[in-house]
């Protein structure tokens, strides 16, 4: 067996497949929505098969209240379908309802290093000053995401930049899997990080990403959030005295400025040169009106969606069933292969 990774399989002989999940960890931010989702509805109109899936299992690796897990998972779902996943071209599901994920998360528990671990930015993040207190799971967080992407033999998987990282190492497992049982049976999977808004920013603070999970409310648009709460939100927005450049290079060292920008940039679908072209020169005072306007027009048809659809939990969960059964399909055999690989009597 080898400890490094050595050589690197060809994409070639797999199905182009994306895969791609969301924590039900909190309610669905701006973030997630710009970084993530949009990008998955646009690859469900392309040449992919796509699969989606609401994280369960990854968001318990932190204290998650039972009823608000339950609560949140369900409106993941519905923000996904809200936002336009198409349960009938994309398979939809939840996570813990495909036991072939921690399985084969249990295998790559075992081909991954415990240095490979450590280094991960997340790991370090979350689990703080603190470290001996973390969960387990926490630690082994990124083994049961290339776990999630290599149980589909996923070729390609849409995410914002802070992925990046643990998509490395799903690579880095993928590869080691191949080398240390001389197969080729895992593929290589491609990051897919593009768009306006592959990092977008905490609105109280530019050096820190917006998240489901600060404390702040203040620091991140919700997806449920009303137009009064969105516009209120980007008017106490941090920014800088100055008046917005009229190029982009004029927003290096403006973390605010950039992220205000670029949100808007994303919602508008056009380039931040064009996003500067019509309001450099403008005062804050005149432009977070026009963000939060866009953002109301942008936002409020996919919160008033996700409402009717939580009326019917019992849709939802039904739903979730389905893309489970679907997804089961697929996983299944390639586990029961990688059992097979390993050396397990079935
Ligand atoms: N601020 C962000 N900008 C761009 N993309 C983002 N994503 C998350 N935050 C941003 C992308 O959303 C997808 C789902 O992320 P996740 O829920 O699996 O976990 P996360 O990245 O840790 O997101 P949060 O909101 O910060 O959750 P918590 O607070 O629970 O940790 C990923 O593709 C991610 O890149």
């Amino acid at each position: 067996m080898n400890d490094a990774v050595q050589t690197q399989s060809s994409n070639a002989a797999f199905t182009k497949r994306v895969f791609s999940g969301i924590q039900p960890s909190g309610g669905l931010t701006l973030g997630n929505y710009l970084g993530a989702i949009k990008r998955f509805v646009q690859m469900q109109e392309e040449d992919y098969e796509t699969v989606y899936c609401m994280v369960d299992l990854h968001a318990i690796t932190v204290w998650q209240d039972p009823a608000a897990l339950r609560r949140q998972t369900r409106e993941l779902a519905a923000g996904f379908i809200a936002s336009g996943i198409d349960p009938a071209k994309s398979i939809l599901f939840n996570q813990s309802q495909v036991a072939e994920h921690a399985q084969l998360g249990w295998i790559f528990n075992c081909v991954a290093r415990m240095g490979w671990m450590q280094r991960m930015t997340q790991w370090k993040d979350k689990a703080g000053k603190n470290q001996q207190n973390a969960s387990l799971g926490l630690f082994a967080y990124p083994s049961l995401m290339a776990a999630d992407i290599l149980a589909y033999h996923a070729t390609h998987v849409p995410v914002g930049e802070d992925q990046k990282q643990h998509l490395e190492l799903t690579r880095d497992i993928a590869i080691k899997f191949n080398t240390d049982y001389g197969v080729d049976f895992f593929p290589v999977t491609e990051p897919v990080i593009e768009g306006a808004a592959t990092r977008v920013m905490s609105l109280r603070d530019g050096a820190k990403k917006m998240s489901k999970s600060d404390p702040s409310d203040a620091s991140r648009i919700n997806m449920t959030d009303d137009a009064d709460a969105i516009a209120q939100k980007i008017r106490k927005a941090k920014t800088d005295p100055d008046a917005l450049p009229s190029e982009a290079e004029g927003l290096d060292g403006r973390p605010e400025a950039r992220n205000l920008v670029n949100i808007y940039a994303a919602l508008a679908d056009v380039s931040v040169d064009a996003v500067l072209s019509d309001v450099g020169g403008k005062p804050f005072s005149e432009f977070k009106p026009m963000l939060a306007e866009l953002a109301v027009g942008k936002l409020g048809p996919i919160s008033g969606e996700m409402a009717r659809l939580m009326e019917n939990p019992g849709e939802i969960d039904e739903l979730l069933h389905k893309g489970a059964d679907q997804a089961r399909a697929i996983a299944a055999p390639i586990l029961e292969q990688t059992y097979d690989i390993v050396g397990m009597v079935r």
